[in-house]
C-alpha cells in the first residue's frame, strides 16, 4: 500500500491531492430506519457497542447472545463534500484498503464496486460520478453466511473446518479472517464493516502505484534498484526525483517516458560503505529512508516514501546427514530463532491501534524474541506491524491466510485468492523483517494424518478434487506468485513440513509438536522429541484472577461456570490443565489458586521444551511456541493475556531466550550442565552449579570455566545426582545453575528441582517487602525466610507488568523488581500482594 498519508492536505500546486474518507460515517442494520454514528476503520460489532445497542461482546456469556449479528446485512453511509478544485483534477480514485467482506458500493446512487475478499484492497475511478458539493458513498455489507449460500456453489460435502463454530463450515468459501468464525482459543464474531481506511486520490498526470526494492550487496557497496510502477493518464515526459531525507546522499534526476496506462521505471544507484539491517539480537536494524517524487512539468504528480533495510535472509532447507535441515541465515550467519506464534490482537480489529502494535512488538523484544510467526488463521497484518518489526529488529514468518481445513478450488475462488496474494506480497515484500512466506498452517499434515477422509466420508472423486485443489493453490499458484513478485524470499507450502506422530519426521524440516497437550504426553517428552525447527508447541493456562475479574462476575468464579466454560474454547482444555497440574502439583486450594497454578505449570512445561530445543543446537535451529497473545479474554496457550498481562510463561521465556543460557538436563541419575551461546562471538564464562536447602544453606557448589564458542551449545559438566545431593533429601533442595561473566556479573541463571513440585516440603514463607515510590515506577525489595517458589507480585487493583515475576527466592537473597507507574496511578502507594506456590494449597 502506498504511504501517501503524509500528503493529506496537499495544495493545488501539486498534481495530486489526497482526502481521507474516514470520518463522518453512519450505519444501520439493513431493514431498520435509524442511522447511528459509525467509526472507520471499524466494524458492526464495535459500532453497535459504541452506540449502546449491544452489551460488551467479551463480557460473561454475551458471545452467545450476539450471534444474530452475523446473519444480518449492514449499511454504511458517508456524506462528503467535493470542491470545484478537486473536480478540476483529471482523475479521482476511490481507494479502499480493506472491506470486510461481501460489499456493494454505490457512489451518488451508482454502483461502483463489489468486494468479496477482506484481504484485498480495492480501487475505482469515480471522477465522472462526483459532483461539486454534497456526495454520498454507501456500502452494503451482506451477511457473509447468507451471501455464500445465495451466491456460491456450495459443495454437497462438508469441508473439514473443525475450528469453525457452526454446523455448515461455510467459512472456507469466505476470504475473511478464519479466526472470526471461531477457533480453539477464539470466539465466533463474524464481523462486517470498513476495517481499513478509505481515501479519495485526485491526480492530474500520473500516480506511483508500487515500488519494488531490489538490491545487490558487495563488500564495498550496495547497488539499490527501485522498480517503480507508474500508472499514467497521458503519454509524455516526466522525471523521477529521489532524495534521502535523513542522509546527505544525492541522486541524479531520472528522465522517463510515460505511456498512457502502466509504465515500469527503474532507478538504480549505489551506496558506498553501506550499513546492513540486522535483527535486534544481532545488531542495529538500520533503515535508509528515501522519498521518490514523480515530477511532471516541475509539479509533483505523485510521491512516495520508501524505507530500505539491506539484509540477506536465507532459509536452509536441504538434505543433510541428519535428514533435512530447516534454519535461517541472516547476512550469512546462521541464527537460532526464538519466539512465538502470533494471532490477531482482537476479535474486532479496529481496536488494535498504533499503541497496541507497539506494545506487542516491545513485549516480544523484551522477552528476547527474534521471530514472530504471523499464523495463517488470522490476517495479513497492518503496515504498522511490519514497520515496527523493521524499526525494532524483529523477524516475521508470514503465513498466507489458510489454516486447518481444505478449501474450494474452483476458478473464481482461485482467481480471488491470486489477487489477494499478489497484493499482499507486493505490500509486504520490501520489509526487511519479512523472513519467509508459508502457504498455509497444518493443511498438508491435516490431510495426511487427521482422518478427514473418513470423518467426512469423502469418496474417491471428492478426495481427488480436494487434494488436486490443494496442490494447485499451495504448490503451484502461490509459489509461482512469490517467485514472480518476491523472488528472493523463501516459500514453502505448509507448516509443518513434518508430522509429530512419526519418529522419522523429527529429522525433517519444521515441526509442530503437539504430543504434549493434544496427545496428552508428559512434559518430559519435550526432551525426547527434538525437531530440526519447532514452529509450534504449547500448553494452555488461564489468565490470572485480576484479569478474569474483568469479564466475569462473582457467581462465575468456578471453573465449570457457564462463563468460564464459554471462555475456554478447547473441548478438553480444563480437563487437560487439571490432569497435568495434579500430576505435578498439589491440589490448588481455590479458584484463584488454580488460575495461578495453571500459569506456573504452563511455564514449567514450555521452559522444558525451550531449554531442550536450545541444547540441541545446531540439530534444532528454532523454537516458536504457540502462542504469544490472545484476541479476547480466554484460557489459552498464550504467554500474554488479552489485557496485556504477562503470564508466568512470558517471564520465563525472557530468561530462557537470552542469548547466553545455562541449562541443566536432569534425570534420576545425572545432572548435565549445558551452556548455549547464540551470539556470534565466543565468550569466556564461568559456570556454576549450586544446591541449596530451603533454609538457604549450600551443601553443594561447583564452579568451572569454559570458552563458549560463537553460536554453539556445549555440555560443560556432568554430575551424578548422589554427588550433588550430598545425602540431602531431594524434597528439601533446589538447584541453581549460573553463567558468570568475567566481571562477576550473572549472565544467565536457572532454577531446578530434583522432584515434582508436589513432593517438595515447602513451608509457608514469611516475606519482608519494602516498596519505594520513584518518579515513574515503584521499586520493590523482597526477601523471604524460607525457599519460596514461583513468587507472584501484584499491586492490588492495578494492571501492569513487573520487571520480573513468578521468580524463586531463597532466604539470604534479596530481589529487587520494578513496576512502571501508569498515568492514572494514585499518589498513594497501592497495596502489594505477594504469594508463592506454597500459599496456593492447603
Ligand atoms: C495449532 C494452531 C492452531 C491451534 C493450536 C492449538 O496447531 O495452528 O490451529 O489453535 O494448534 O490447538
Amino acid at each position: 500500500m502506498l504511504n501517501e498519508k503524509t500528503f493529506e492536505s496537499s495544495t493545488r500546486e501539486t498534481g495530486f491531492s489526497v482526502t481521507s474518507l474516514s470520518s463522518g460515517w453512519r450505519f444501520r442494520q439493513v431493514g431498520t430506519e435509524e442511522w447511528r454514528a459509525a467509526s472507520v476503520p471499524g466494524c458492526n460489532f464495535t459500532d453497535l457497542l459504541e452506540n449502546g445497542l449491544i452489551e460488551d461482546p467479551f463480557d460473561r456469556t454475551n458471545e452467545e447472545a450476539l450471534q444474530w449479528i452475523e446473519k444480518e446485512d449492514w449499511e454504511y453511509e458517508l456524506v462528503f463534500v467535493v470542491s470545484s478544485e478537486q473536480l478540476a483534477f483529471r482523475q479521482a480514485l476511490l481507494l479502499f484498503e480493506g472491506l470486510d467482506t461481501f460489499a456493494d458500493i454505490e457512489l451518488n446512487g451508482h454502483p461502483v464496486l463489489q468486494a468479496n475478499n477482506m484481504f484485498r484492497s480495492w480501487q475505482c475511478e469515480v471522477r465522472e460520478l462526483l459532483v461539486e458539493g454534497v456526495n454520498r458513498l454507501r456500502i452494503v455489507f451482506h451477511s457473509p453466511l447468507k451471501y455464500v449460500i445465495e451466491n456460491e456453489e456450495i459443495a454437497d460435502f462438508l469441508y473439514p473446518a473443525g475450528n469453525d463454530h457452526s454446523e455448515e463450515n461455510l467459512s472456507v468459501y469466505i476470504r475473511k479472517a478464519p479466526y472470526h468464525f471461531g477457533w480453539d482459543w477464539g470466539p465466533r464474531f463474524v464481523t462486517s464493516g470498513i476495517w481499513r481506511p478509505i481515501r479519495l486520490e485526485y491526480h492530474d498526470y500520473a500516480r506511483i502505484e508500487d515500488i519494488r526494492v531490489n538490491y545487490d550487496l558487495t563488500d564495498q557497496k550496495a547497488t539499490i534498484d527501485f522498480e517503480i510502477e507508474i500508472s499514467s493518464l497521458y503519454e509524455g515526459r516526466a522525471e523521477i526525483k529521489l532524495t534521502s531525507p535523513i542522509s546527505d546522499i544525492s541522486f541524479p534526476v531520472t528522465q522517463v517516458e510515460l505511456k498512457e496506462g502502466k509504465t515500469a521505471v527503474q532507478c538504480t544507484f549505489d551506496i558506498e560503505d553501506y550499513q546492513l539491517w540486522w535483527p535486534k539480537c544481532m545488531g542495529d536494524p538500520h533503515l535508509y529512508l528515501f522519498e521518490i517524487q514523480l515530477l511532471v512539468n516541475g509539479e509533483i504528480a505523485s510521491s512516495h516514501q520508501q524505507r530500505v533495510g539491506l539484509r540477506k535472509i536465507e532459509v536452509v532447507n536441504e538434505k543433510d546427514k541428519d535428514g533435512e535441515s530447516f534454519f535461517f541465515k541472516v547476512n550469512g550467519l546462521p541464527l537460532f530463532m526464538k519466539g512465538a506464534n502470533y494471532i490477531p490482537q482482537d476479535s474486532f480489529l479496529d481496536r488494535v491501534g498504533p499503541d497496541r502494535y507497539e506494545q506487542l512488538i516491545d513485549d516480544a523484544l523484551d522477552a528476547n524474541f527474534n521471530m514472530l510467526r504471523v499464523w495463517g488463521g488470522g490476517i495479513y497484518e497492518d503496515d504498522r506491524f511490519y514497520d515496527l518489526a523493521d524499526e525494532k529488529g524483529l523477524l516475521i514468518w508470514q503465513d498466507f491466510m489458510f489454516a486447518c481445513t481444505m478449501y474450494p478450488s474452483h476458478l473464481t475462488f482461485l482467481q480471488n485468492v491470486e489477487q489477494e496474494a499478489i497484493q499482499n506480497i507486493k505490500r509486504l515484500r520490501n520489509h526487511p523483517s519479512l523472513a519467509l512466506w508459508c502457504g498455509n498452517n497444518e493443511i498438508h499434515m491435516g490431510w495426511h494424518n487427521w482422518g478427514w477422509q473418513e470423518e467426512f466420508g469423502y469418496d474417491e472423486t471428492t478426495q481427488e478434487e480436494l487434494w488436486s485443489g490443494y496442490l494447485e493453490l499451495f504448490e503451484r499458484r502461490l509459489p509461482s506468485l512469490v517467485q514472480e513478485h518476491d523472488p528472493n524470499s523463501f516459500y514453502f507450502p505448509s507448516s509443518p513440513i513434518s508430522n509429530w506422530e512419526a519418529d522419522i519426521d523429527f529429522t525433517i524440516g519444521d515441526n509442530h509438536y503437539w504430543g504434549v497437550w493434544h496427545g496428552e504426553a508428559p512434559f518430559s517428552e519435550y526432551k525426547e522429541r527434538i525437531p530440526r525447527f519447532m514452529s509450534e508447541y504449547g500448553f494452555q493456562s488461564f489468565p490470572l484472577f485480576q484479569s478474569v475479574q474483568q469479564y466475569t462476575s462473582p457467581p462465575d468464579w468456578y471453573l465449570t461456570s457457564d462463563v468460564m466454560l464459554l471462555h475456554q474454547k478447547h473441548p478438553r482444555g480444563n480437563e487437560l490443565i487439571r490432569k497435568y497440574l495434579l500430576s505435578g502439583y498439589k491440589k490448588p486450594k481455590d479458584f484463584e489458586s488454580f488460575l495461578y497454578g495453571s500459569q506456573v505449570l504452563q511455564a514449567e512445561g514450555i521452559s522444558l521444551a525451550i531449554e531442550s530445543h536450545r541444547r540441541h543446537k545446531p540439530y534444532c535451529m528454532g523454537t516458536l511456541y504457540w502462542q504469544m497473545n490472545d484476541c479476547w479474554p480466554v484460557a489459552s496457550w498464550s504467554s500474554i493475556d488479552y489485557y496485556g498481562q504477562w503470564k508466568a510463561l512470558h517471564y520465563a521465556a525472557r530468561k530462557l531466550y537470552n542469548d547466553l543460557l545455562v541449562s541443566c538436563d536432569i534425570d534420576d541419575k545425572e545432572v548435565r550442565v549445558h551452556a548455549i551461546n547464540d551470539a556470534h562471538e565466543p565468550k569466556s564464562v564461568a559456570y556454576q552449579f549450586e544446591v541449596f536447602d530451603f533454609q538457604g544453606r549450600k551443601p553443594f557448589s561447583y564452579t568451572g570455566e569454559i570458552v563458549l564458542e560463537a553460536n554453539a551449545s556445549l555440555l560443560c559438566h556432568t554430575f551424578t545426582i548422589a554427588e550433588c545431593l550430598r545425602a540431602q533429601d531431594k524434597r528439601n533442595v533446589v538447584a541453581i545453575a549460573s553463567l558468570i561473566g568475567e566481571g562477576g556479573q550473572i549472565l544467565s541463571r536457572t532454577h531446578y528441582l530434583f522432584t515434582n513440585p508436589k513432593d517438595l516440603r515447602l513451608r509457608i514463607p514469611s516475606f519482608t517487602s519494602q516498596v519505594t515510590s520513584k518518579e515513574d515506577h515503584f521499586s520493590v525489595r523482597l526477601s523471604t525466610d524460607t525457599f519460596a517458589k514461583s513468587i507472584y507480585l501484584e499491586f492490588e487493583g492495578h494492571r501492569g507488568n513487573f520487571s520480573d515475576n513468578f521468580f524463586d527466592l531463597l532466604p539470604g537473597e534479596e530481589k529487587v523488581v520494578t513496576f512502571p507507574k501508569p498515568t492514572d496511578m494514585p499518589k498513594k502507594t497501592p497495596k502489594l500482594l505477594i504469594k508463592s506456590l506454597r500459599d496456593t494449597y492447603l
